[in-house]
């Protein structure tokens, strides 16, 4: 999927405001307030890395269907609302130059209201050959607080059953769609074959995504996060996305950056920060 850098698709009605990065390279990213989202991502060769669904709903308290949703305090399900709440808030941008930007959010009378500690997060996006991602939480409070997090990166792949995962052979993953079983991964390259929703427990630092768009592949590094998750909701489960073409299950994969087996514990005044770094090949 390629998409001119400066435009975007429309959006009636959206709200969408995004600031733009650009590279000498021609490459180019896109971050909306709204989540401090990544929503696009197009390399020097001019193809856009991340799904982006032509039914997401931007700034309408739902979650924005691609890119880089940004999951704190809570991954998945739980007693705060999915994946928390820093992806359906509008965030600061308090830095910004042709490569770079930071995005904050601090808690607020509703974030205390659902979870009453006081926080500091930052998104730092970086553009260069490879696209750079770091999410920073404070505990700008006076009691310690734990939290789960995940990059939920939604990558764009021309075909999703021609795509693989390696990375992830010999880790345990908590299989979601088997009532959370655990099994071992045992396939060198994983091809996904139907509905796919796992967590990959105290994985490798680094996995590659191959034939992600085209014959090219897309290569993800971490630090501070620790897991893994893939998901894919096939065509069954896109069917039931209001903001999803049934048939975009074929052009996406979710390989999420994630902190979930061993959650975060800040102390007062403590500093978190996971990064991933993207790169095309
Ligand atoms: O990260 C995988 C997952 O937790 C799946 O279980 C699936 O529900 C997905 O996230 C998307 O969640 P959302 O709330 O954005 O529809």
């Amino acid at each position: 999927m390629t998409r001119d850098p400066t435009g975007y698709p429309d959006q009636p009605g959206s709200g969408e405001d995004a600031v733009a990065l650009v590279h000498p390279s021609g490459a180019s990213a896109r971050i909306t307030h709204y989540g401090g989202h990544v929503v696009s991502w197009v390399d020097a060769s001019g193809r856009e890395r991340f799904y982006l669904s032509s039914r997401a709903q931007f700034g309408q308290g739902k979650s924005i269907r691609g890119g880089i949703p940004v999951v704190f305090p809570q991954f998945g399900t739980g007693p705060l609302p999915k994946h928390g709440f820093l992806r359906t808030r509008r965030w600061s941008l308090i830095a910004h130059v042709y490569t770079s930007a930071t995005f904050r959010i601090t808690d607020d009378e509703q974030t205390r209201a659902l979870w009453p500690y006081p926080f500091i997060a930052e998104l730092t996006v970086n553009l260069a050959d490879m696209l750079t991602v770091s999410l920073t939480i404070t505990n700008s409070g006076d009691s310690p607080f734990s939290f789960t997090a995940a990059l939920h990166n939604y990558f764009a792949v021309t075909d999703v059953q021609l795509a693989t995962v390696r990375g992830l052979s010999g880790l345990v993953y908590v299989d979601k769609m088997a009532a959370g079983t655990r099994s071992v991964e045992e396939a060198p390259d994983l091809h996904l074959r139907g509905q796919t929703d796992r967590i990959y427990i105290s994985g490798p630092r680094q996995v590659t995504i191959s034939s992600a768009v085209g014959s090219s592949s897309t290569v993800v590094g971490t630090d501070g996060f620790g897991d893994w998750v893939v998901w894919n909701p096939w065509r069954e489960g896109s069917a039931s996305l209001a903001d999803m073409d049934p048939q975009d299950y074929l052009q996406m994969m979710c390989v999420e950056a994630a902190r979930i087996s061993d959650p975060v514990v800040l102390a007062p005044s403590a500093v978190w920060c996971g990064t991933e770094v993207i790169g095309a090949t």
